[in-house]
Protein backbone atom coordinates (compact mmCIF):
# COMPACT_ATOMS: atom_id res chain seq x y z
CA UNK A 1 0.00 0.00 0.00
CA UNK A 2 1.63 3.19 -0.70
CA UNK A 3 1.54 6.53 1.64
CA UNK A 4 -1.23 7.99 0.35
CA UNK A 5 -3.61 5.19 0.64
CA UNK A 6 -2.05 4.37 3.86
CA UNK A 7 -2.79 7.98 5.20
CA UNK A 8 -6.43 7.90 3.95
CA UNK A 9 -7.29 5.20 7.15
CA UNK A 10 -6.13 7.39 9.93
CA UNK A 11 -8.11 9.74 11.24
CA UNK A 12 -8.38 12.31 14.08
CA UNK A 13 -10.99 13.59 16.50
CA UNK A 14 -11.74 15.41 19.59
CA UNK A 15 -14.01 13.58 22.51
CA UNK A 16 -14.09 10.46 25.36
CA UNK A 17 -12.37 7.73 24.26
CA UNK A 18 -14.76 5.38 26.27
CA UNK A 19 -17.92 6.52 23.95
CA UNK A 20 -15.73 5.44 20.96
CA UNK A 21 -17.55 2.06 18.67
CA UNK A 22 -14.18 0.81 17.76
CA UNK A 23 -13.15 -2.87 17.75
CA UNK A 24 -10.85 -1.74 20.46
CA UNK A 25 -9.34 1.50 22.25
CA UNK A 26 -6.20 1.91 23.79
CA UNK A 27 -5.88 2.78 27.45
CA UNK A 28 -2.73 4.74 28.37
CA UNK A 29 -2.12 2.70 31.64
CA UNK A 30 0.83 2.66 34.33
CA UNK A 31 2.93 -0.53 34.93
CA UNK A 32 0.38 -1.81 37.58
CA UNK A 33 -2.49 -2.05 35.75
CA UNK A 34 -4.69 -1.44 38.14
CA UNK A 35 -6.05 2.39 36.64
CA UNK A 36 -5.32 5.74 37.55
CA UNK A 37 -6.26 9.44 36.92
CA UNK A 38 -6.55 10.95 32.89
CA UNK A 39 -7.64 7.98 30.41
CA UNK A 40 -6.96 5.15 32.39
CA UNK A 41 -9.45 6.53 35.26
CA UNK A 42 -12.41 7.35 32.56
CA UNK A 43 -11.70 3.77 30.50
CA UNK A 44 -11.73 2.03 34.36
CA UNK A 45 -14.85 3.58 35.13
CA UNK A 46 -16.79 3.20 32.08
CA UNK A 47 -15.72 -0.38 31.50
CA UNK A 48 -16.89 -1.57 34.98
CA UNK A 49 -15.29 -3.13 38.04
CA UNK A 50 -14.88 -6.44 35.94
CA UNK A 51 -11.81 -4.37 34.24
CA UNK A 52 -10.35 -4.12 37.54
CA UNK A 53 -10.86 -7.87 38.23
CA UNK A 54 -9.52 -8.96 35.78
CA UNK A 55 -6.78 -6.59 35.66
CA UNK A 56 -5.65 -8.06 38.93
CA UNK A 57 -4.68 -11.38 37.56
CA UNK A 58 -2.63 -9.95 34.78
CA UNK A 59 0.19 -8.90 37.04
CA UNK A 60 1.16 -5.69 35.43
CA UNK A 61 2.68 -4.73 32.32
CA UNK A 62 6.41 -3.47 31.86
CA UNK A 63 7.02 0.40 30.27
CA UNK A 64 6.42 -0.22 25.83
CA UNK A 65 4.64 -3.57 26.47
CA UNK A 66 0.91 -4.25 25.71
CA UNK A 67 -2.08 -6.53 27.35
CA UNK A 68 -5.67 -6.80 26.02
CA UNK A 69 -8.54 -7.16 27.96
CA UNK A 70 -12.39 -7.28 27.17
CA UNK A 71 -14.14 -3.79 26.91
CA UNK A 72 -16.26 -5.16 29.31
CA UNK A 73 -19.14 -2.31 29.34
CA UNK A 74 -17.48 -0.19 27.00
CA UNK A 75 -19.09 -0.48 23.00
CA UNK A 76 -15.51 -1.46 22.22
CA UNK A 77 -14.88 -5.25 21.82
CA UNK A 78 -11.23 -4.88 23.62
CA UNK A 79 -9.14 -2.97 25.39
CA UNK A 80 -5.45 -2.67 24.88
CA UNK A 81 -3.55 -1.61 27.85
CA UNK A 82 -0.41 -0.08 27.08
CA UNK A 83 2.00 2.08 29.65
CA UNK A 84 3.97 4.64 27.86
CA UNK A 85 7.36 6.22 29.35
CA UNK A 86 7.66 8.57 31.66
CA UNK A 87 9.55 12.11 29.81
CA UNK A 88 12.99 12.79 31.80
CA UNK A 89 14.17 15.14 29.47
CA UNK A 90 13.93 13.30 26.68
CA UNK A 91 17.72 11.01 27.11
CA UNK A 92 15.96 8.36 28.70
CA UNK A 93 14.55 6.02 25.68
CA UNK A 94 11.49 7.75 26.04
CA UNK A 95 11.33 8.13 22.04
CA UNK A 96 11.88 4.24 21.82
CA UNK A 97 9.36 3.18 24.46
CA UNK A 98 6.84 5.12 23.02
CA UNK A 99 7.54 3.58 19.70
CA UNK A 100 7.31 0.48 20.96
CA UNK A 101 3.96 0.94 23.18
CA UNK A 102 2.10 1.89 19.69
CA UNK A 103 3.91 -0.77 17.88
CA UNK A 104 2.90 -3.25 20.38
CA UNK A 105 -0.28 -1.82 20.98
CA UNK A 106 -1.24 -2.47 16.77
CA UNK A 107 0.52 -6.17 17.03
CA UNK A 108 -1.77 -7.01 19.80
CA UNK A 109 -4.68 -5.65 17.97
CA UNK A 110 -3.48 -7.44 14.73
CA UNK A 111 -3.57 -10.72 16.50
CA UNK A 112 -7.01 -9.94 17.83
CA UNK A 113 -8.67 -9.60 14.71
CA UNK A 114 -8.96 -5.76 14.98
CA UNK A 115 -9.81 -3.58 12.20
CA UNK A 116 -10.70 -0.12 13.76
CA UNK A 117 -8.94 1.25 16.48
CA UNK A 118 -8.34 4.81 18.77
CA UNK A 119 -5.34 5.75 20.56
CA UNK A 120 -5.52 8.30 23.01
CA UNK A 121 -2.38 10.69 22.82
CA UNK A 122 -0.21 8.21 25.24
CA UNK A 123 2.23 9.75 27.75
CA UNK A 124 1.19 13.35 26.63
CA UNK A 125 -0.85 13.89 30.12
CA UNK A 126 0.35 13.39 33.50
CA UNK A 127 3.53 11.31 32.08
CA UNK A 128 4.45 14.94 30.19
CA UNK A 129 5.25 13.48 26.94
CA UNK A 130 6.19 16.97 24.38
CA UNK A 131 2.83 16.82 22.09
CA UNK A 132 4.01 16.72 18.59
CA UNK A 133 6.79 14.17 18.74
CA UNK A 134 3.92 12.25 20.24
CA UNK A 135 2.19 13.01 17.73
CA UNK A 136 4.85 12.45 15.20
CA UNK A 137 5.70 8.83 16.61
CA UNK A 138 2.05 7.80 16.89
CA UNK A 139 1.07 8.86 13.32
CA UNK A 140 4.84 7.10 12.30
CA UNK A 141 4.03 3.47 14.24
CA UNK A 142 0.18 4.00 12.79
CA UNK A 143 1.08 4.07 8.97
CA UNK A 144 3.66 0.82 9.36
CA UNK A 145 0.22 -0.91 9.63
CA UNK A 146 -2.21 1.12 8.66
CA UNK A 147 -2.91 -1.61 5.52
CA UNK A 148 -3.96 -3.95 7.82
CA UNK A 149 -6.68 -1.63 8.99
CA UNK A 150 -9.69 -0.35 7.97
CA UNK A 151 -9.68 2.82 10.68
CA UNK A 152 -6.81 4.08 12.92
CA UNK A 153 -8.31 6.64 14.96
CA UNK A 154 -6.10 9.53 17.28
CA UNK A 155 -8.73 10.34 19.66
CA UNK A 156 -7.40 14.12 21.01
CA UNK A 157 -9.08 15.58 24.17
CA UNK A 158 -8.65 18.98 22.85
CA UNK A 159 -9.39 21.06 19.63
CA UNK A 160 -5.19 22.08 20.32
CA UNK A 161 -4.22 18.78 20.44
CA UNK A 162 -6.53 17.49 17.32
CA UNK A 163 -4.78 20.35 15.47
CA UNK A 164 -1.10 18.77 16.45
CA UNK A 165 -1.97 15.48 15.44
CA UNK A 166 -3.68 17.18 11.85
CA UNK A 167 -0.84 19.15 11.27
CA UNK A 168 1.56 15.90 11.75
CA UNK A 169 -0.70 14.21 9.64
CA UNK A 170 0.12 16.41 6.99
CA UNK A 171 3.61 17.04 7.20
CA UNK A 172 4.00 12.87 7.05
CA UNK A 173 1.39 12.36 4.58
CA UNK A 174 2.04 14.94 1.97
N1 LIG B 1 -10.55 10.28 26.15
C1 LIG B 1 -9.50 10.58 25.37
N2 LIG B 1 -8.37 11.18 25.82
C2 LIG B 1 -8.33 11.48 27.14
C3 LIG B 1 -9.39 11.19 28.03
C4 LIG B 1 -10.54 10.55 27.49
N3 LIG B 1 -11.61 10.22 28.24
N4 LIG B 1 -9.02 11.60 29.28
C5 LIG B 1 -7.79 12.14 29.16
N5 LIG B 1 -7.37 12.09 27.88
P1 LIG B 1 -3.01 10.69 30.59
P2 LIG B 1 -0.33 9.50 30.34
C6 LIG B 1 -6.09 12.52 27.26
O1 LIG B 1 -2.55 11.56 31.71
O2 LIG B 1 0.30 10.83 30.12
C7 LIG B 1 -2.87 7.75 34.55
O3 LIG B 1 -3.02 8.09 35.89
C8 LIG B 1 -5.27 13.57 27.98
O4 LIG B 1 -5.76 14.87 27.71
O5 LIG B 1 -4.32 10.02 30.72
O6 LIG B 1 0.09 8.34 29.46
C9 LIG B 1 -2.30 6.35 34.35
O7 LIG B 1 -2.75 5.46 35.33
C10 LIG B 1 -3.89 13.34 27.35
O8 LIG B 1 -3.80 14.04 26.10
O9 LIG B 1 -1.94 9.50 30.27
C11 LIG B 1 -0.83 6.60 34.43
O10 LIG B 1 -0.39 6.63 35.78
C12 LIG B 1 -3.88 11.85 27.06
O11 LIG B 1 -5.23 11.40 27.23
C13 LIG B 1 -0.65 7.95 33.81
O12 LIG B 1 -1.91 8.61 33.95
C14 LIG B 1 -2.98 11.04 27.96
O13 LIG B 1 -2.99 11.59 29.29
C15 LIG B 1 -0.35 7.86 32.33
O14 LIG B 1 -0.05 9.13 31.86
Amino acid sequence: MNRKDACSRLSVCTGDITRLEVDAVVNAANNSLLGGGGVDGAIHKAAGPELLDLARTLGGCPTGEARVTPGFRLPARWIIHTVGPVWRGGTQGEPELLRRAYRNSLQLALDKGVRTIAFPAISTGVYGYPKVPAARIAVESALEVAAQFERILFCTYSERDEAVYRQVIEELCT
